[in-house]
């Protein structure tokens, strides 16, 4: 349906039939939920056609197509996304108030999707939103969990975790189920070798699993241009056939529990099986309906690296070149070189982290076990790499540390980069380092599968969906076409110097922050005046993200008030939101500590409103929507060479606040964007910190020992200064001085006190800091992932454009 023809009328009387229709109601007595049902499922009946039409141009015009394997999507809400992208927005909102009803309700009433822990997650969902809106063929594979990141509330400072039983009673209403695109999945059993009757060699299977993976297809719609991708995401289910076998309700459940839950842990890595078969369920599922349609074609298997690009987010997938080479050879005969030439020219992989305890190793035993038949063919890759490369003479101490099985490991990420052309970092620095440092050897075997990608955001949803009244001030300065063409915020510059416009934007962020004090009255009782500089720090709760840093120059504030009272400073509101992972003690301790200095500082008096510090719970993609756009200064202190990129830095520069930083991951490029005058860097570089690991020269004690205002506020998680949270404070005292600070937060501090001040004197400038605002807005188009997506499709995938 060509909706640029629709009319408000005709989108009325449509809506009224679908309510009546569905839920035998009138609008005035419709629940949010009812109503947001029910547009959904209109608007999926405008978009259908189009859907339908997309797939089948791209298999008839043979298009080349890139199947981005992720275990995380992390797309949040939809319905504005997609009402957006549809170019019916306003239409809707301005035929809701015209019925009388409240558009705000019937959004907040849609579940955020949240199959993802974080930065990866929401950036897979980004770039399906970006696919589909650059016209490139790009498809998303992953699971279908029941359950999402789960959801946190704090109870007594402590951070409690309860299922985030997503699908609630609405279900997902933008997903379909495809019955025909069901594949089988085999798990366990014996496997052995045999020669069949035309001599060829195949796999022989005993008291195997074999489970149906049933697709479930949610539409990626482009922004305005009828462009319509998929993300197919995988759910478990037993097939008629083998029900005999798993004859109790817990046997059924073993199965089910293979799609339950996100696994929630972005800290520590955990071999546990059931991950092992996540992993696999979706990567064997994607890959087996891959090559059936790409056959569909008539097209040489061995040729299929033409037609389709095979992506790897993180290791989670990395099994994938493994499993293609299992189907190749074992389900349609090619011989190994010609599967594993067309294999490496299909794969590709994104690291997301350069910790290298994040890079997923497997039990050599417990993989056997699980997988017998890929177990082999890793076997086999691995014996050839390390033949290969024995023959051309390279060092067996290379050799060693490269090749893809020892210690009775499976290293994945050693597979993903083996059985794939490219190999991508997320950042500048975040590539280098990873040349130099974690992947090195590999950087010395293939320098030409190496390349960066730094990331980028859905520049539509954190402006037109989440920030509404800047996106006004942008058209009214501006004029539209930056809607279209975010490149066109650079013509921003040209107002620097206009007074009106300076105080327009600084309007804009004072009613995006009213709006943020509401939510923080309305859900935590604490009053926070506008005026005040909010100040915020909102990202999974991780020791290198260093949220005990920005706690610690709280304290630091709270000690100087109590001292001196009258100390003249802009007001603060330390605004946090942070998930940790459900095992992660520290993380766990922080947020309690924030929580029990937030009581502290909120309820003296003495204090004169100078402080305030709120911990907002359930830290999630809409309420980023919320936080983000009202921030005047957006905290990304990490240690230097730690957060891979960061994608928040990149949303809070676009709503206009000042990125205080270290210079770490993407904050670098934001930097060489702003320039010097629009940014606040401080702190140890990645030399520096480096420096200490070489030198091992790096002693806490020292620091707080000879540095009496260090002295005084770590003294202060153990001298009473926090009640409630002796247990924590003593370990967070002891991580800092007995286990010598591992994240260097005392050698940063005091660049970060001073860091802080300069903030506190740019504030007073109204106008100056409305400039650096505006700065940071003009520049943030060189983070739109449209233009990341661009470069992984050119460059690693080589897609053709098709709208
Ligand atoms: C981290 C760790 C660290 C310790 C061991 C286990 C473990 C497992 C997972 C992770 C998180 C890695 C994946 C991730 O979310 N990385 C984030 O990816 C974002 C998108 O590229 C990027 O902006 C963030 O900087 C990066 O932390």
């Amino acid at each position: 349906m060509n909706l640029e023809q629709l009319s408000k009328e005709q989108f009325i009387r449509d809506f009224k039939d679908t309510l009546h229709e569905e839920q035998l109601i009138k609008v005035a007595r419709a629940t949010p939920a009812e109503l947001f049902t029910t547009l959904a499922k209109l608007i999926r009946r405008y978009y259908t056609d189009t859907w339908i039409d997309r797939n089948h141009k791209l298999s008839e015009n043979k298009e080349k197509v890139a199947y981005y394997f992720s275990i995380e999507f992390l797309p949040g809400r939809m319905l504005e996304t997609n009402l957006l992208n549809l170019g019916i927005l306003d239409l809707v909102k301005e035929s809701f108030e015209e019925l009388n009803v409240d558009f705000q309700e019937v959004v907040e009433a849609e579940h955020d999707m949240a199959l993802g822990n974080g930065g990866l997650g929401r950036l897979a969902a980004a770039f399906m939103d970006s696919l589909a809106t650059t016209g490139y063929p790009g498809f998303g594979n992953g699971l279908r969990y029941q359950y999402g990141l789960f959801k946190q509330r704090i109870v007594d400072g402590y951070q409690v975790e309860l299922p985030d039983s997503w699908f609630g009673s609405i279900g997902n209403v933008w997903e379909t189920r495809k019955d025909h695109d069901i594949v089988d999945v085999k798990l366990f059993g014996d496997v052995y070798l045999q020669a069949d009757q035309e001599g060829r060699i195949v796999p022989v299977y005993h008291n195997a699993q074999l489970l149906h993976a049933v697709p479930y297809d949610v539409p990626q719609i482009g922004f305005e241009n009828g462009v319509i991708n998929n993300l197919r995401l995988w759910d478990v289910e037993i097939p008629e056939a083998y029900e005999l076998d798993y004859p109790t309700i817990e046997d059924r459940r073993r199965v089910q529990d293979i799609t339950a839950v996100l696994y929630p842990d972005d800290s520590n890595y955990e071999g546990k099986q059931l991950r092992l078969i996540q992993e696999y369920f979706m990567t064997s599922a994607g890959l087996q309906t891959i090559v059936k349609s790409y056959l569909k074609q008539g097209l040489p298997l061995e040729n299929i690296h033409e037609k389709v690009s095979v992506h790897i987010n993180d290791t989670h997938p990395a099994v994938a070149p493994a499993e293609f080479m299992r189907i190749l050879l074992d389900d349609y005969g090619l011989t190994w070189d010609a599967a594993w030439e067309t294999t490496v020219q299909t794969m590709s992989y994104t690291n997301h982290t350069i910790l290298s305890e994040a890079l997923e190793k497997w039990d050599a035993e417990l993989f056997k076990k699980v997988l017998p038949r890929v177990y082999q063919v890793i076997l086999e890759i691995d014996h050839r790499f390390v033949s290969n490369l024995a023959k051309q003479g390279y060092d067996s101490g290379l050799i060693e540390r490269t090749r893809i099985v020892k210690d009775n490991q499976i290293h994945m990420a050693n597979l993903a980069i083996i059985g794939g052309h490219s190999v991508n970092g997320v950042a500048k620095l975040h590539t280098d380092l990873l040349k130099e440092d974690t992947l090195h050897d590999f950087y010395t075997l293939y320098p030409e599968k190496f390349n960066n990608k730094t990331n980028g955001i859905v520049q539509r949803r954190w402006t037109q969906i989440a920030a509404p009244e800047l996106s006004q001030a942008l058209d009214e300065t501006i004029g539209k076409d930056w809607r279209k063409d975010i490149h066109q915020l650079d013509r921003l510059v040209e107002f620097a110097n206009d007074d009106t416009v300076l105080d327009h934007f600084y309007q804009v962020k004072k009613v995006a922050k009213e709006r943020l004090a509401r939510y923080i009255r309305e859900t935590t009782g604490i009053e926070v005046s506008t005026d005040a500089i909010f100040d915020v720090q909102v990202k999974r709760l991780h020791a290198y993200k260093r949220q005990l840093l920005n706690v610690l120059h709280i304290l630091k504030l709270y000690l100087d008030l109590k001292e001196n009272p009258d100390k003249d400073m802009v007001p603060r509101v330390f605004i946090f939101g942070a998930k940790a992972a459900p095992g992660y003690h520290f993380a766990k301790s922080v947020i309690k500590l924030i929580n029990e200095i937030a009581n502290v500082v909120n309820n003296d008096s003495s204090l004169q409103g100078k402080l305030k510090v709120v911990f907002l719970e359930n830290y999630r993609v809409s309420l980023a929507e919320l936080i983000i756009p009202a921030a005047d200064v957006s905290e990304q202190i990490s240690l230097a060479s730690k957060e891979a990129s960061g994608t928040s830095n990149m949303k809070f520069m676009m709503t206009g606040a000042i990125t205080l930083a270290t210079l770490d991951g993407a904050n670098i490029e934001i930097k060489d964007e702003v320039g010097d005058d629009n940014i606040i860097i401080f702190g140890m570089d990645k030399d520096a910190v480096y420096s200490h690991y070489e030198n091992h020269d790096y002693y806490a004690r020292g620091i707080y020992e000879s540095n009496p205002t260090i002295r005084r506020v770590v003294d202060s998680f153990v001298n009473g200064t926090i009640p409630n949270a002796q247990s924590e404070g003593t370990e967070i005292y002891e991580s800092l001085i007995t286990h010598n600070d591992e994240y260097f937060l005392l050698e940063d501090f005091s660049a970060y006190v001073a860091a802080q001040e300069k903030i506190d004197a740019l504030y007073r400038d109204q106008k100056l800091w409305a400039r650096m605002s505006l700065m940071n807005i003009a520049k943030s188009h060189k983070f739109t992932s449209d233009d990341t997506i661009t470069e992984y499709a050119e460059d690693i995938w080589q897609l053709t454009k098709n709208e």
